[in-house]
């Protein structure tokens, strides 16, 4: 039986996904989670069968509702569909596509917009944080179009301006869940860092990299991906994570001397892929990492002077811009916030149909 369902595709950032109204999907997990692999057209390297875009960062999912909670407009809960595999996940969160998740309540009426302005406030429920969102909505319509340009999209959009306020331990429980700046596993030497994404940080000199290997030599290098991936699975418990098999996270980074002005250059496994750019909440988790003496990366890291101060993470198709706001207090390590531009595009809006077996 074909299944109607009301749907938006958003390019959120450097990621593209389907967002949903909750009400609009079944509200029982499991049942929800066999309607999105059905939407995107999972399991299916192709996904095409789907609306899926046949990789990680194009087979993402937004489902959105009006927030009960006081001070928060809407709640936000991510789910990342598997491409090849009949899975859904919401073991972890996503900074880009939260970038359309401002536009997409105003578009369906869940945020009022003001004229010129308006702050959406996001409770984000993969990581139990919050972000704020500032859209621009001239005559209280969304403005897509503008002069602001991210690394990893063609052409120049509207910006949005994402703050994330209590992002620090959102998955692990602690910045640094470990409690080491530095730890050895399966021979390595990693930092495990969250600071709104899991992150594991690796030098690419210790896996034999320079770290601007192109994302196809990574991908097609079978004895790096078994390291990375053995590596993983061991830190998934001291990361508080548990067992990661089944999971998106952490995300294995490696990292090297910044080439290009930023603060540090980096490669991201996601975690099976390799990431086109690198994603927002793994940048902040890196940007904040880098700045801690000890942890890996510091010592290659060209940092910025000053409380507040803008990291520039290199990835693969150019940098991301990651303002960190320290403390006043150097002994206090969570920064105060962590801040991002994105941009975001409407793409679609209509009905989408999966088949219910
Ligand atoms: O880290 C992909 C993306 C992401 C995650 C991934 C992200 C983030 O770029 O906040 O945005 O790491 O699976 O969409």
């Amino acid at each position: 039986m074909q299944v109607a369902v009301p749907c938006m595709l958003l390019r959120g950032g450097t990621s593209k996904g389907a967002y949903f109204l909750a009400e609009d999907l079944p509200a029982d997990p499991a049942a929800r989670d066999q309607a999105l692999l059905g939407i995107m057209g999972s399991p299916d390297k192709r996904q095409i069968d789907g609306v899926g875009g046949a990789h990680p960062l194009t087979s993402k999912v937004a489902i959105v509702k009006k927030s009960q909670r006081p001070g928060i407009d809407v709640d936000y809960l991510f789910v990342q569909v598997m491409v090849e595999e009949a899975k859904a996940s919401t073991s972890q969160n996503c900074g880009n596509i939260l970038a359309g998740v401002g536009p997409f309540a105003i578009e369906k009426g869940l945020v009022q917009a003001e004229d010129g302005e308006t702050l959406v406030t996001v409770y984000m429920e993969n990581t139990d944080s919050v972000a704020r969102q500032r859209i621009l909505t001239p005559n209280r319509r969304v403005q897509y179009e503008g002069a602001a340009r991210i690394d990893g999209v063609p052409g120049t959009h509207a910006p949005i301006m994402i703050e994330f306020l209590d992002v620090a331990g959102s998955s692990c429980g602690a910045l640094f869940p470990s409690g080491n700046f530095t730890d050895v596993v399966n021979g390595l030497r990693v930092t495990l860092v969250d600071n709104g994404m899991p992150v594991v940080m690796i030098d690419a000199r210790d896996l034999g990299l320079t770290g601007d290997e192109s994302i196809e030599a990574l991908e097609s290098n079978a004895q790096l991906k078994q390291t990375i991936e053995q590596l993983r699975l061991a830190v998934g418990p001291l990361m508080n994570l548990g067992d990661v098999k089944d999971k998106t996270v952490p995300k294995m980074t490696i990292v090297s001397a910044p080439k290009a002005g930023g603060i540090l250059n980096t490669r991201s496994f996601i975690p099976h892929r390799v990431h086109d750019a690198v994603g927002v909440l793994a940048a902040a988790s890196v940007a904040t990492a880098a700045n801690i003496p000890g942890a890996v990366g510091h010592d290659l890291a060209v940092i910025p002077t000053g409380r507040q101060r803008v990291c520039e993470v290199e990835h693969p198709t150019g940098t991301m811009g990651v303002e960190v706001v320290l403390d006043e207090d150097p002994a206090v390590l969570v920064p105060k916030s962590t801040s991002i531009m994105r941009t975001a595009r409407l793409l679609f809006a209509g009905t989408v149909y999966y088949l219910k077996k």
